[in-house]
């Protein structure tokens, strides 16, 4: 068996969090046009049993918060998380977003990377919405740095070159124990998936600064109990003020019942049958700056 760890980096909102489930054929980590959705690291595990003529092949994928200037303590919390799961894995995956230009930002993610001992290799995503010369532009920029192994263009969206880099990252697996069973995608529990899947719609369905001061809190989880019968679930959206706590109810309670609908729908896919859900909204002003509710939701990594 081949096996090894996979750290995907990058700045928000570059695709990192699609390019993981593109790579797994499967839906693990939440995804939305707005940076900072990915708040924990979410682990994404890839296993094909024929690889190498059936040696076997397991590639733990880790996808990280986006590389950013924290503005607030869940920010550098987030931040942190990246970097720590820069050591110790066996390949970093940096992925760039090919629309934007190169800039301070992307200047600060490769000194950092400059300081870590794993290979290296990069992926221009977004490879959709660009023509060649851009593509060039910041192949040229990134080869130059001498950091990278391959440079890679794709589309997480769209699927191009993905697999090719999934069989890429495949060289660096080294022999080694099969981590996790063959039949699941992520050992992230049931609870956090679900809590994940809400936060997803609020970040979809909400403007502004109102997403990011949502935290998700599952108070319950009640099993069927006969086959048939609904999973009941109820849920905390915790907000960070008045004035959110109304726009996430929205009039008449129409954006609430919108969130919770579409949710609804991507859990029962999960869960495989009906569920009941329940969602409530709570204010905990300015949460994103208390150290304690910052470590007791799980966003520090200790
Ligand atoms: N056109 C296009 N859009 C993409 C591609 N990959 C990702 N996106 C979009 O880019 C946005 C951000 O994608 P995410 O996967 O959430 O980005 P992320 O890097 O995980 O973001 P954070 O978790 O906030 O750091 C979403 O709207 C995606 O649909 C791509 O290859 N092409
Ligand atoms: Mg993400």
């Amino acid at each position: 068996m081949r096996s090894g760890f996979i750290a995907i980096a990058g700045r928000p909102n570059v695709g990192k969090s699609t390019l993981m489930n593109r790579m797994l054929g499967e839906k693990i980590a939440i995804t939305s046009s707005k940076p900072q959705t990915t708040l924990n690291r979410i682990k994404g595990i890839y296993t094909d049993l024929e690889y190498g003529g059936g040696e076997g092949l397991q590639m733990v994928f880790l996808d990280t918060p986006g590389l950013h200037k924290p503005h607030n303590k869940l920010g550098s919390a987030i931040n942190e998380t990246a970097v720590n799961t820069l050591s110790g894995v066996d390949v970093i995956l940096l992925i760039i977003d090919g629309t934007l230009d190169f800039g301070r930002g992307d200047e600060a993610v490769i000194k950092l990377l400059q300081d870590t001992e794993a290979p290296k290799i990069l992926a221009i995503n977004k490879s959709d919405l660009i023509g060649p010369e851009k593509y060039l532009e910041l192949y040229n920029k990134y080869e130059e740095t001498g950091l990278f192994d391959d440079i890679y263009g794709v589309s997480a969206l769209k699927g191009d070159n993905v697999e090719m880099l999934r069989d890429r990252l495949a060289d660096y697996m080294k022999e080694g124990p099969m981590y996790y069973p063959d039949d699941i995608a992520t050992d992230d529990p049931v609870r956090f998936i679900v809590s994940e899947i809400i936060r997803e719609k609020l970040m979809n369905y909400l403007e502004d600064e109102v997403p990011h001061g949502v935290f998700v809190e599952i108070e319950s989880f009640k099993e069927p109990e006969r086959p048939g019968a609904a999973t009941e679930i109820s849920a905390v959206i915790y907000c960070e003020k008045k004035s959110h706590k109304g726009i996430i109810i929205g009039k008449g309670g129409a954006k609430l019942k919108g969130v919770g609908k579409a949710a609804r729908l991507e859990i029962e896919e999960l869960l495989g049958g009906k569920v009941f859900l329940s969602l409530f909204v709570k204010v905990k002003e300015g949460w994103r700056d208390s150290e304690r509710t910052i470590r007791n939701w799980g966003y520090k990594d200790e």
